[in-house]
C-alpha cells in the first residue's frame, strides 16, 4: 500500500516544472495519467537527445512511474474525451503557458461543472500582475525571483544556478498544494484551484535575501564578503560563497584544485567549535585571542581567516579535509561532481540514485524520490513510452468498449491514423 494509492491524476503537464511534480506524486502512489498530443507528446522526449530514436533522459528522468495517453484535445472527441478524464480523476496538473487550457475550453468554472472535486493545478511563471500572461522557464524564474541578482561574486555578473529552482522548485511546491487540496477535501469534499508562480517559488527559497534587504537598512551585512573594506549599495549584493546564515563559511581550495576543478571544500567557521578549528589549522594563539575569540570580532577579518583555513585544506585531499573535520564537529562539505554522486555508493543504497531499466533505451541513472516514507517506499518504474497505455486507460478508467474504443480511434482523438484534422 502506498500513501496517495487511490488517487488518480490527470497530467497534463511538460518540461520540467509540472513533469517533477507529477512523478513525486506517482513515487507517493498516485495513478498518474500523462495526456500527451498524438505523434508529438511531451516536447522534452525528443530534446538534448543522448541516443537516436528513443525518449530522451531529460523525459524519462522527470516521467517515471507515470501512465502514457494520446489524446488530442482540439479534436472534438477527444475534447468529449477529456471531460471524462476529468469527471474520473482527483487531480487535474498542468503547466501550460497562461490561457492554453481556457482556449481548450476547459475554464475553471467549466472543471467545476464536470467535476466539483477535482483538485485543478497550475504551474506558471508569475502570478496574477503585470506579466501574469508571460511564457517562462527555469533561468528566467531565477532572474525573476531574486536568486541571479543574488547569485555570484560582486565583481560579476548575475548568475543562474545549477539547482532547477524554478522548475523543480516550483513542482515540489505544487505538489505540496495539491496533498494539502487533497487534505481539504477530505472535509470540504469540494476540489479548488492550487497556483504556483515560479517567481514566487523562486523567491521562497531566496527568503534569507528578502531578509537581509530590510538588515541592509540598518547598516552593512557584517558576515558578506563586501565588509568592511566594500561599498553596499540599496539592494543585496551579490555575496560570493559566504554563508546565508549566521555562521560564517567559504569555499576553499584543497590539494589538486590546480587540475582539479572539484578539488574544494566548503567550511563553515562555527562559533561552537572555533577552538577546535583554531587548533587544527595551526593557529592555537586565534583561540582567546581578542581579534579572533568572538564571533562578532572575528566577521572584518573573515577573508584573512578562510585565507588561513586554505593554506591548511590545501595540503589534503577534500575527503582528507572531511575526514579530519567531521570527528571533530567542524561543519564541511566537499564539492562533489556529478561523476562522484552518480558513483556514490550510499546514494545507490538508499534509493537517492537509481538504476532504470528502460524497454528502448536500457539501463540508465535517476534521481529516485529524496523523499522517504517509512510506510510507502518509492519504486522507481520506467517512463511510459508515448500513448503506451492508451487502451489500458481508455479501458480500465474509462471503462470503454472494443466497439468505442475502435470509434475513438478511427475518429483521430488518438492520434493515429489521424484522418481527422484538428478543429
Ligand atoms: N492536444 C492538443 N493540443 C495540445 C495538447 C493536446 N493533448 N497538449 C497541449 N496542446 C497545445 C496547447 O493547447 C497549446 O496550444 P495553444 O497555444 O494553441 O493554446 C500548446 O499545445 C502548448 O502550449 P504552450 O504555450 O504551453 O507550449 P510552449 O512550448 O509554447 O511553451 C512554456 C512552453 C514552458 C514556455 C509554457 O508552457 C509556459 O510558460 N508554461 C508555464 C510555466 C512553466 O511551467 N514553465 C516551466 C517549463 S520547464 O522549463
Amino acid at each position: 500500500m502506498k500513501a496517495l494509492e487511490g488517487v488518480r491524476i490527470l497530467d497534463m503537464t511538460h518540461v520540467q516544472s509540472g513533469p517533477t511534480c507529477t512523478q513525486l506524486l506517482a513515487w507517493f502512489g498516485a495513478d498518474v495519467i500523462k495526456v500527451e498530443r498524438p505523434g508529438v507528446g511531451d516536447i522534452t522526449r525528443g530534446q538534448l537527445r543522448d541516443l537516436p530514436g528513443v525518449d530522451s533522459l531529460y523525459f524519462t528522468m522527470l516521467n517515471s512511474n507515470k501512465r502514457s495517453i494520446t489524446l488530442d484535445t482540439k479534436n472534438a472527441e477527444g475534447r468529449k474525451l477529456f471531460e471524462q478524464l476529468i469527471k474520473a480523476c482527483d487531480v487535474m496538473v498542468e503547466n501550460f503557458a497562461p490561457g492554453a487550457l481556457d482556449r481548450m475550453g476547459f475554464t475553471w468554472e467549466r472543471i467545476q461543472e464536470l467535476n466539483p472535486r477535482l483538485i485543478y493545478a497550475s504551474v506558471k511563471g508569475f502570478g496574477p500582475g503585470p506579466y501574469e500572461d508571460c511564457k517562462v522557464y527555469e533561468n528566467v524564474a531565477q532572474c525573476t525571483g531574486g536568486s541571479a541578482s543574488t547569485t555570484g561574486f560582486d565583481d560579476g555578473p548575475p548568475l543562474v544556478t545549477g539547482s532547477q529552482i524554478g522548475d523543480s522548485g516550483t513542482g515540489l511546491h505544487l505538489a505540496l498544494g495539491i496533498v494539502t487540496a487533497l487534505y481539504q477535501r477530505e472535509k470540504s469534499g469540494r476540489g479548488q484551484r492550487v497556483l504556483c508562480a515560479m517567481q514566487d517559488g523562486v523567491l521562497n527559497l531566496c527568503r534569507v535575501k528578502l531578509r537581509d534587504q530590510q538588515r541592509l537598512a540598518h547598516g552593512p551585512l557584517k558576515e558578506y564578503p563586501q565588509y568592511p573594506h566594500g561599498e553596499f549599495g540599496s539592494a543585496v549584493p551579490r555575496s560570493g560563497n559566504a554563508s546565508g546564515g549566521g555562521q560564517p563559511g567559504w569555499i576553499v581550495k584543497c590539494k589538486g584544485w590546480e587540475t582539479d576543478p572539484n578539488a574544494y571544500i566548503y567550511v563553515i567557521t562555527q562559533a561552537a567549535v572555533w577552538p577546535k578549528l583554531c587548533q587544527v589549522i595551526g593557529k592555537p594563539e586565534w583561540i582567546d585571542h581578542p581579534d579572533y575569540a568572538k564571533p562578532d570580532a572575528r566577521l572584518p577579518r573573515l577573508k584573512a581567516i578562510f585565507d588561513t583555513i586554505e593554506q591548511w585544506t590545501m595540503t589534503k585531499t577534500k575527503l582528507e579535509v572531511m575526514d579530519i573535520l567531521n570527528p571533530l564537529d567542524i561543519p564541511c562539505g566537499p564539492i562533489l561532481s556529478m561523476q562522484e554522486l552518480a558513483e556514490e555508493p550510499s546514494l545507490r543504497a538508499t534509493g537517492t540514485v537509481v538504476e532504470v531499466d528502460h524497454p528502448t533505451r536500457g539501463k540508465y541513472l535517476t534521481v529516485g524520490n529524496p523523499i522517504k516514507l517509512s510506510d510507502s517506499p518509492a519504486e522507481v518504474k520506467p517512463s511510459p513510452l508515448l500513448g503506451e497505455h492508451t487502451d489500458a486507460i481508455l479501458r480500465g478508467v474509462l471503462g470503454l468498449s472494443d466497439a468505442e474504443v475502435a470509434a475513438l480511434k478511427q475518429s483521430g482523438a488518438l492520434g493515429e491514423p489521424g484522418a481527422v484534422a484538428a478543429e
